[in-house]
């Protein structure tokens, strides 16, 4: 059995880590079809937004140490740098830098290298039954596979050393509460909920999300006169994008736009 379950939703592709009997840890294999799975969405222009999820409680727990002990036990040392340049680091840029929305479903745990995969994503969407924990120093191992860059960019220093040094669970309501998610709802609601928002994600205007992706991102590290160019230039395209046109059209027709993406 794969520990990656890929399924296509209209113009979405849903990615599901799939090994509930270990909370959905990441072991090679996974982690190989995630990056697999991740540049395919990447590449086909008709996929137009990526969520990530989990089977079972877990979102993700992290690096699968069954498989790290395994390596301790034949007596190799593990070779963290080259997993992270193989798996992790591929992964994370695909999640944040692929020109169309990606969203962390958060059905339950994420834990370690799980809280980077969400923290990679553009938006991240829990249900009460989420709860995180950076994981980390519990195993004496720093915070990798992006997060010391995106979890003081999500949730600020203070709250991100916090999260990092002292290592306690942050509940759902909590981590709305720290901007560590965007929504929170029911158990039983996640799915549909999810569901909508992601649709509606992919039947957006793509070029114009992929931009405002990428903008947000780049502009962190700019000065104003930096972002106020890069805006320029990302508006000279978005503005020649037939759903630019259509958007207008359908706001002056008083009707929902339908835009194709281009
Ligand atoms: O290569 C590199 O670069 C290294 C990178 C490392 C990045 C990391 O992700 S480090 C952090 C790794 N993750 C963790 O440390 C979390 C470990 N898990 C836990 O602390 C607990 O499982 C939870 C608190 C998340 C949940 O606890 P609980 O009591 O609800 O469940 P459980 O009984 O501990 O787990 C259920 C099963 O999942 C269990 O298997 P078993 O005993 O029933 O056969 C458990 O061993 C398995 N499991 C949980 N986490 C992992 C795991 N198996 C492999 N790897 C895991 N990370």
């Amino acid at each position: 059995m794969s520990g990656l379950e890929v399924r296509r939703d209209g113009a979405a592709t849903w990615l599901t880590l799939n090994r509930p009997e270990a909370l959905n840890a990441l072991d090679q294999a996974t982690k190989d079809d995630l990056v697999t799975a991740l540049r395919d969405a990447a590449d086909d222009r008709a996929v137009r937004a990526v969520a990530l999820t989990g089977s079972g409680r877990a979102f993700c727990v992290g690096q699968d140490l069954r498989e790290l002990e395994g390596t301790y036990r034949e007596g190799r040392a593990p070779d963290f740098a080259g997993e992270l340049e193989r798996h992790y680091g591929p992964i994370c840029r695909l999640l944040a830098e692929m020109p169309k929305p990606t969203v962390a479903v958060l059905n339950g745990v994420a834990a370690g290298a799980g809280v980077s995969l969400a923290l990679a994503c553009d938006l991240r969407l829990a249900s009460t039954a989420a709860r995180f924990r950076l994981a980390f120093a519990a195993i004496g191992l720093i915070p990798d596979a992006g997060s010391t860059w995106n979890l003081p960019r999500v949730v600020g220093l203070s709250r991100a050393l916090e999260i990092a040094l002292l290592g306690d669970w942050v509940e759902a309501d909590q981590a709305l509460q720290f901007g560590l998610v965007n929504r929170v709802w029911p158990e039983g609601d996640l799915e549909r909920q999810a569901a909508a928002t992601v649709a509606a994600l992919a039947t957006g205007p793509t070029l114009a999300l992929a931009r405002t992706k990428a903008l947000f991102r780049d502009h962190l590290g700019a000065d104003l006169a930096g972002a106020l160019a890069g805006e320029a230039k990302a508006q000279a395209a978005a503005g020649s994008s037939r759903d630019h046109l259509e958007g207008v059209t359908a706001f002056l027709e008083k009707r929902p736009p339908r835009f194709q993406g281009a």
